[in-house]
């Protein structure tokens, strides 16, 4: 049997030779700094493989699980591009149907499936069932319908109605398209100053304007909204005409008139050479046509041309005579714009009636355009985009 002195002096030495051989053991194979490095490499290593499943997450979250472990609360998707605040418009009739179908259908294929701007339609008459339906299932994108108040469309109580009738008659006896027509004139006066005011649009900037029945010819690959907003451009067009003289007969004197009582407006960069051959002595007839228009609609609620319109309602020639949309917007894009802020889009292949634009060469071809670059009114007799090119800086809008 053992002595219980020694056995208990004999359990010491062990425990403390153990202890011993342990912390040389420690010391010598695992330093403090070999600990730090290897602790180091662990949680890098970690780290790294964190980061693996992170861009994972972020380039392609579908297929990948949710991961609360790493945190990774993904809030927006960066892959999503930039957009304008802007809408497609279209003022139509219910029978105008199948050609608004037919106009939706084309920007949307060329254009608006990669891009979901959505549509505002207005009317001044409820749009039917029939149309909506239509027109609803021709987009992904978000499609309103909206009714034009009446105050915005009629004619004016304080309009002289003889006086009116007998500018329709000069207009019905030389000819004149739409000459005898109240609702022509009702549509001219509201896209020239109001649309941008009905409750659908106020909140929106941009606007591209459509009409029913037009041709959309080549693929467009860019944002047309974000190229105006990143250009400081207000106004765009495709096609440029003059106007029938009969049909704004007094317009020029009274604009004229306004730009005596406002020289603050006109811009000291204006574009008065399109519009004029004599430096604002003469309008030459010369407007873009504004069935199609890519603009802001901020310039049309803004202070100048706030006022020009309103100096122009008061005179009554959108009844007395037939005064359009497209030489009031014309002349105040050209007169309160500076020129490199009004933009040809020859990129874009258009057509309105019997006038296209098709754009040419190298932009024909990378469009893969449908038009015939030889059915082009560029440079027709009637065309006024040469006017248009003789400002300085067009070329470099
Ligand atoms: N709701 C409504 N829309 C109209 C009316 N008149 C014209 N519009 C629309 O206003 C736009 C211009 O009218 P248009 O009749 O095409 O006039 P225009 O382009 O000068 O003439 P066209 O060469 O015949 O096309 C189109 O989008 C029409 O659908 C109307 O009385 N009510
Ligand atoms: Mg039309």
């Amino acid at each position: 049997m053992a002595h219980p002195l020694l056995t208990t002096a004999h359990r010491r030495s062990i425990i403390i030779a153990l202890i011993t051989v342990l912390c040389v053991c420690y010391f010598m194979v695992i330093s403090p700094e070999d600990g730090y490095l290897s602790s180091k490499i662990l949680s890098t290593e970690q780290s790294v493989h964190k980061v693996d499943k992170t861009l994972l997450n972020l380039a392609s979250p579908a297929e990948n699980e949710p991961s609360h472990s790493f945190g990774n609360d993904i809030s927006h998707d960066p892959s999503s591009p930039r957009r304008a605040n802007a809408t497609l418009v279209m003022l139509a009739r219910n029978s105008d149907l199948d050609g608004v179908i037919s106009s939706v259908e084309q920007l949307e294929s060329k254009f608006n499936h990669k891009f979901n701007y959505p549509w505002v339609f207005l009317n001044d008459e409820p749009f039917s069932f029939e149309f909506k339906r239509r027109v609803k299932v021709l987009t992904d994108a978000d499609v309103s319908f909206g009714l034009i108040p009446h105050e915005t469309w009629v004619q004016p109580p304080w309009i002289d109605e003889e006086r009116a009738r007998k500018g329709r008659d000069i207009l019905i006896k030389e000819g004149v398209i739409y000459g005898g027509s109240v609702s022509y004139r009702n549509m001219c006066r509201y896209n020239s100053g109001f649309f941008f005011h009905h409750e659908l649009l106020t909140p929106y900037k941009w606007y591209w304007r459509v009409e029913p029945d037009v041709r959309f010819y080549c693929d467009i690959e860019y944002d047309p909204f974000l190229f105006m907003e990143d250009r400081d451009k207000i106004y765009g067009f495709t096609i440029s005409m003059p106007e029938w003289e009969p049909t704004i007969t007094s317009l020029w004197s009274v604009v004229k008139e306004f730009i005596s009582d406002h020289p603050e407006y006109v811009s000291p960069n204006n574009s008065m050479d399109f519009i004029s051959d004599d430096a604002g002595d003469t309008y030459n007839m010369c407007h873009f046509w504004s069935n199609f228009e890519i603009a802001d609609m901020d310039f049309w609620r803004g202070e100048a041309y706030t006022k020009f319109f309103n100096y122009l309602e008061n005179t009554g020639g959108f009844y007395y005579e037939r005064w359009g949309d497209a030489p009031i917007h014309s002349i105040a894009a050209a007169l309160f714009t500076r020129k490199d802020q009004i933009h040809f889009f020859k990129d874009i292949g258009y057509k309105h009636a019997e006038f296209a634009h098709c754009p040419q060469g190298r932009q024909w071809r990378e469009g893969h355009c449908s038009c015939n670059p030889n059915d082009n009114f560029d440079f027709a007799q009637n065309s006024c985009l040469r006017y248009f090119m003789r400002l300085d800086d067009w070329m470099f809008g």
